[in-house]
């Protein structure tokens, strides 16, 4: 058991969650930055503060937003984190085209000014940057490493390669302990609604549970390396207790299609589609029925699209003995009978509509 206090920006959100749960479990004193919202948004860690959780007296949470650096000084003077994982960010690629302006003052300055808080405070603290494979885009090699060139493709990942040479320069400038986890797609049970998989995983279910009879995509052919969260959570945490501050890529390094992840999830519900017509043509039907199950709303396409991406974590596992423990296939398993058996139990579509 450790003593070590840690600060965790987007708590809230799918990693942050993760990675509370994961950082008590192992002694550590967590504070949490949340924000003011009108409806409530601390669903994923709602069972983390309730009285029932033997942890929740270590568990501090304080409103706060990357928007306003008087307030990260103030939480990092009040906390003093031995380690901050800074996950909070706009991290919707297909939103941040809609909102870019936000997306870069959250993604890429709300970064700049968490690390001048650490200097201006002058506490000691290590820096983990929840840095993103979006920085490859147009890729320029496959399987793409901690030395592949960036190429982003839209103003969420633009935003994402500010913050990574931030936090390098940080580190070579001010001597800080920041690091880059160059993180690819990680997906789970509480991965937000509106991002492909989990997309997927609730319209599945609810089809096969008779709730719903269709749902629009956008583009199937996008090859993604999606891997579990949790697993993705522990290198995170080793990153930061190497006894030097570098950057990793964490991946699987297997990718699949949209349309593989569909396929699958039909498959773990026992049932199989097939593919009809082209383009926004395109319909995914049930092989049992023939019904429509998927169309295409070109809505759902961007403006400029990451078409690949494969990550080789090879330096991860050299390094901090770091490996992904599930792949693929168990991925979706998880996500869509979690999905099945708590739509089936409500009854009820939670549909994600929108984005
Ligand atoms: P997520 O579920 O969207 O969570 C984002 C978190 O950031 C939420 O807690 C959100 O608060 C908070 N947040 C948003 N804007 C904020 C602001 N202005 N001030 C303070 N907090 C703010 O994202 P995730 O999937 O857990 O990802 C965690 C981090 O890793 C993000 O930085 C993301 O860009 C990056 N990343 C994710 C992946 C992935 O595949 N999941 C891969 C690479 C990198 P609310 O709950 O109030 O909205
Ligand atoms: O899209 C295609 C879409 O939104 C994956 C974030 O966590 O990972 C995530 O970004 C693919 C894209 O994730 C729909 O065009 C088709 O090719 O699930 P996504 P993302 O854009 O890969 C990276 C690593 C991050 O850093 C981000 O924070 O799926 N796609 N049809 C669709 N995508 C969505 N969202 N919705 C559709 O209907």
């Amino acid at each position: 058991m450790t003593e070590k206090t840690a600060l965790i920006s987007g708590i809230t959100g799918q990693d942050g969650s993760y990675l509370a749960e994961f950082l008590l479990e192992k002694g550590y004193r967590v504070h949490g930055i949340v924000r003011r919202s009108s409806s409530f948004n601390r669903g994923r860690i709602d069972h983390l503060t309730s009285d029932k959780n033997i942890f929740h007296q270590q568990l501090f949470l304080h409103y706060g937003d990357l928007t306003d650096s008087s307030n990260l000084n103030r939480i990092l003077e009040r906390t003093h984190p031995d380690e901050i994982y800074n996950l909070a960010a706009q991290s919707h690629v297909q939103v941040s085209f809609e909102i870019p302006e936000y997306s870069a003052e959250v993604d890429a300055i709300g970064t700049l000014r968490f690390l001048d808080a650490i200097r201006e405070t002058a506490i000691v603290s290590k820096f983990y940057q929840a840095s993103t494979s979006e920085l490859y885009g147009k890729v320029q090699e496959i399987p793409q490493n901690e030395n592949t060139p960036f190429s982003p493709r839209s103003p969420y990942a633009i935003a994402k390669q500010y913050a990574y040479w931030i936090v390098k320069n940080y580190r070579e400038a001010y001597n800080l302990f920041a690091c880059n986890g160059i993180l690819f797609n990680h997906e789970s049970e509480r991965r937000g609604e509106s991002f492909v998989t989990r997309k997927i995983s609730i319209n599945v279910a609810s089809i096969i549970l008779g709730i719903k009879d269709t749902f629009l995509l956008g583009n199937l052919d996008s090859k993604r390396d999606w891997g579990y969260a949790p697993d993705f959570i522990e290198g995170m945490w080793l990153i930061l207790q190497h006894d030097k501050p570098d950057d990793y890529v964490l991946a699987t390094n297997e990718n699949h299609t949209v349309r593989e992840f569909i396929e699958e999830s039909f498959k773990v519900l026992g049932e199989e589609i097939f593919w009809e017509g082209k383009g926004i043509y395109e319909k995914g039907r049930l092989k049992s029925t023939g019904k429509e199950v998927i169309a295409i709303d070109s809505r759902y396409f961007r403006p400029t699209e990451v078409d690949l991406l494969l990550g080789d974590y090879s330096k991860a596992k050299e390094k901090l003995g770091w490996e992904p423990k599930i792949k693929f296939k168990d991925l979706v398993r998880i996500m869509v009978e979690y999905d099945f058996e708590r739509i089936k139990k409500n009854n009820f579509n939670s549909d994600p509509g929108g984005i």
